[in-house]
């Protein structure tokens, strides 16, 4: 008897990990790339390695922000908010061995994720809009990449906002992607024109128009990996012929986390621990 609630209990937590690895938050690619504080110097190596604006001259790209140097380091003339948000990790990059952008990144998913708002560092900031959409499909209005509150699905069915303008670091949600592949959007409002999308960019940068079509906007950087992988999410808000390249403009932390039922398989286990447990005393 005893043998057998414990096969029961080891076969549910077995599936509940299955289950949750099958459908979880991946990219499409996984060519990983490791670097240190030693390869920052801004130079565009990785493409991500920009000269920042921000705090001239401190260095303040999103991988001086990972690392808590630069700006962020203890004596870095960053906000106290800013620098604390920081995980203090090289998080390994999705990129090319060269250090150049994938072009084209998209994830998989139908469990859900938990996303979170870290920083934001750009005059645009009340006007940058974070979500996801459907992979290789644009709403053929892309104002609708502005439809409000996050986690509303814009009209067409294509689109899902995670973070509005106004949001700022401290905003979270969870959301469950309405499609299995989805790639992530970055959209600014017109401040002359509210409603509107001035400019916006996509992880799959073959749907970007005019001078950024395959021009890569995004830094991916893996914190986890395994049933529960999780990301940072560096964004570029201006065309990277006029930017500064530092990536550093919104980044949001996205993470799977186990759904309902992996909850309830997990759960289904305990009446056998607590069985096992009386059988013992
Ligand atoms: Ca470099
Ligand atoms: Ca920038
Ligand atoms: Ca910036």
């Amino acid at each position: 008897m005893k043998r057998f609630v414990l096969f029961a209990l080891v076969a549910g937590l077995g599936l509940a990990v299955g289950t949750a690895q099958a459908l979880t938050l991946q990219p499409n690619v996984a060519t990983w790339q490791s670097w240190g504080v030693g390869d920052l110097n801004e130079n565009g190596t990785p493409y991500w390695d920009g000269n920042s604006d921000d705090y001239n001259p401190e260095p303040a790209n999103i991988g001086y922000w990972l690392t808590k140097t630069g700006a962020f380091a203890p004596i870095g003339s960053a906000p106290a908010a800013v620098k604390n948000a920081s995980p203090g990790a090289a998080y390994p990059y999705l990129g090319n061995a060269d250090g150049t952008a994938i072009t084209d990144v998209y994830f998989q998913s139908t469990t859900p994720n938990w996303a979170a708002l870290k920083i934001e560092i750009a005059g645009l900031s009340a006007w940058n809009y974070f979500g996801i959409y459907k992979q290789g499909d644009l709403p053929a209005n892309l104002n609708e990449l502005l439809t409000t509150p996050p986690g509303t699905i814009g009209s067409s069915g294509k689109s899902m906002l995670l973070f509005k303008g106004t949001d700022g670091p401290g905003a979270s949600l969870t959301f469950v992607s309405p499609w299995a592949d989805f790639g992530f959007y970055l959209a600014t409002e017109d401040s002359a024109n509210p409603g509107n999308v001035l400019r916006a960019f996509f992880s799959e940068s073959s749907l970007n128009s005019g001078t950024e079509l395959n021009k890569q906007h995004f830094a991916f950087f893996q914190a986890k990996s395994g049933a529960y992988p999780a990301y940072y999410i560096g964004t570029e808000d201006k065309p990277l012929g006029g930017s500064d390249k530092d990536y550093n403009d919104l980044v949001v932390y996205v993470q799977a986390i186990p759904d309902a039922s992996t909850w309830m398989l997990f759960l289904s286990g305990v009446p056998a621990l607590a069985l096992l447990r009386r059988k013992k005393a």
